[in-house]
């Protein structure tokens, strides 16, 4: 993937607190996290780390863009304050005495500071696997293997997944350095697991950080930009079981502090920082419900992506578009998104050679024209009183031949269902992709007096992930209730002042995301704490890991 100019920019590398989150009160809250980090490291390892990693959590700035990524429509994300920090070193004698399957190339000692997850070590190894070999010269080289358990979620899973791509993409046999330094790693984090706030990418992002900082690659020449990290961290994350777009990636490595990025992935991936609104503050409320991403990936995430990768394949065959490449006599099937669907409806597909940035008037047009036609019910079944289709119905409407579609479409992937809901999930994409357009606009526009509009398109926002994509779940839609019931409530100040509030990131439990004018942010987050029914009984300390306030933060660095 080619990359523009906000992503060009190097990864920051900052020597001091208050430069990395700006301010000194900031700085001054998260300062004996770092310290601990750095006791303990020396504690476990008898000496201090050479480097700190940090990547952020991502909330879904506004509204939308949630679940739009991977069908290669922009979003609209910010990071916030919590994060992942990985300390590491090189491995020293002490632990080579300690561990003797230590000290062997980039074999790596990781330990976390909670106390649940326990010490983890790990040697990476070459081995041969079909297909996956590199070519080197006129030498076929076996690619770095590290073993991924994707049955159970295990916390080094996100630290193996991160160092996969740091191996295979810098430690060639042509690299100035073909083997990795053994490494100790310490773990810590803030950013709730399972909850939409994505502390998977944050985990695999700090991860490729730290092996890079680690084996000298940040200070070289293929020291990687930003948006390159985003681009191994993409493939890194895939490596947990999870098929996930570049929305967290994105936020987590390349987020401005003050400002929400509004991010595209066609025809390359390009990030454009926007302000939000001064007076909206986005407060965060944890519903509790563990969404464990991972593990229900076949009935819920990946099932998704399939549903939509179904239904731009179903409407590519219906609107006969050129999706394929052909040679004269084979066909290449191509994985075609709902955003190339559209963008070669409306004659404006560019492909990523083009390097040019997407034009969001024509966009727009697409997706109205898109939802105003009659276009997307060719993907509803031809029986009355469903929605969704069976296998058989999808790879009908597809136009391919049973083998192809399932080498294509599902060979690579394990999905579990009856019915795919093609319909109501191409709908909700379309939809969704129109109003980030909006909410940009709007904050574009300089919106301070648009909080409404704002928080009217996040509360749609929110019935469509409920209903059309079907990835809330009723606790997250019982706070969001409760989150809504604020403007009803007086605050001394009239009604308060919630605009809109809905799930973010994948759902099926975790957080959501309101908008609340400034003003009233305290009064908010009182009301939440006292209504949300699972709250009951916990004290003041809990209560402020599940509701908080969040404003833009610094995307990762060392
Ligand atoms: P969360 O739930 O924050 O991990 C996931 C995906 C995103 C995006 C959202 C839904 C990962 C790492 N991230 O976010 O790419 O698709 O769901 O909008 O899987």
């Amino acid at each position: 993937m080619t990359t523009l100019p906000a992503a060009d920019a190097p990864i920051p590398i900052f020597t001091t607190l208050q430069d990395l989150y700006g301010s000194v009160t900031t700085a001054l809250k998260h300062a004996e996290r770092w310290d601990e980090l750095a006791r303990e490291f020396e504690i476990k390892f008898g000496h201090k780390p050479t480097y700190i990693a940090r990547a952020p959590g991502r909330v879904n700035s506004h509204t939308t863009g949630e679940h739009i990524d991977y069908a290669h429509f922009g979003v609209f994300p910010a990071a916030i304050e919590h994060d992942i920090l990985i300390a590491c070193a090189p491995q020293s004698m002490s632990t080579t005495i300690t561990h003797t399957s230590t000290n062997q190339p980039g074999s790596v000692v990781a330990e976390n500071l909670h106390t649940r997850y326990t010490r983890q070590v790990f040697t990476p190894t070459r081995r041969h696997t079909v297909g996956d070999d590199v070519l080197q010269g006129a030498v076929r080289v076996a690619p770095w293997h590290l073993d991924i358990d994707k049955s159970e979620l295990r916390w080094e899973s996100y630290v193996k997944a991160g160092y996969y791509g740091v191996l295979n993409h810098f430690f060639t046999p042509s690299s100035a350095s073909p083997v990795p330094v053994p490494v100790e790693i310490l773990v810590t984090g803030n950013v709730p697991a399972g909850s939409g706030l994505s502390s998977s990418a944050a985990m695999v992002v700090s991860s490729t950080l730290a092996f890079l900082a680690i084996n000298g690659i940040f200070d070289g020449e293929d020291a990687p930009t930003k948006g390159e990290l985003v681009n191994i961290a993409m493939e890194n994350e895939k490596r947990v079981g999870v098929n996930s777009g570049g929305m967290d990636q994105s936020a987590s490595v390349i987020a401005l502090p003050g400002s929400a990025l509004y991010v595209s992935f066609a025809p390359s991936l390009h990030a454009e920082p926007i302000v939000l609104p001064r007076n909206a503050v986005l407060v965060c409320a944890n519903s509790l419900v563990i969404s464990n991403k991972a593990e229900n990936a076949r009935h819920q995430y990946n099932l998704r992506v399939v549903e939509t990768l179904g239904a731009a394949r179903v409407l590519s065959n219906y609107l006969n578009l050129e999706v394929d490449s052909t040679d004269g006599k084979t066909t290449k099937r191509h994985l075609v998104t709902l955003r190339e669907v559209l963008a070669r409806k409306g004659n404006f597909y560019r492909d990523e050679q083009d390097a040019q940035q997407e034009d969001l008037t024509q966009l727009r047009k697409g997706l109205e024209d898109m939802l105003k036609g009659k276009v997307l019910d060719y993907l509803l079944p031809r029986i009355e009183g469903r929605t969704g289709v069976t296998l058989d119905e999808m790879i009908y409407m597809s136009g391919m031949d049973k083998t192809e579609f399932m080498e294509v479409y599902l060979s690579w992937v394990d999905v579990e269902t009856t019915h795919f809901e093609l319909y109501l999930r191409a709908k909700h994409v379309f939809e969704e992709a129109l109003r980030v357009l909006q909410f940009r606009e709007v904050c574009s526009a300089g919106g301070e007096s648009k909080l409404q509009t704002l928080g009217k398109l996040m509360n749609d926002s929110h019935e469509s992930c409920d209903k059309q994509f079907d990835c809330s779940h009723s606790k997250v839609n019982d706070l969001v209730q409760v989150a809504r019931s604020f403007s009803e409530m007086e605050t001394g100040r009239g009604k308060g002042k919630v605009y809109g509030s809905r799930v973010t990131g994948a759902g099926w439990g975790g957080c959501i995301v309101c908008l609340v004018h400034r003003e009233d942010v305290d009064a908010f987050i009182v009301h939440v704490k006292k209504r949300y029914a699972p709250y009951e009984g916990m004290s003041e300390e809990d209560l402020a890991n599940w509701v908080f306030a969040t404003e833009p933060g610094m995307g990762a660095c060392g």
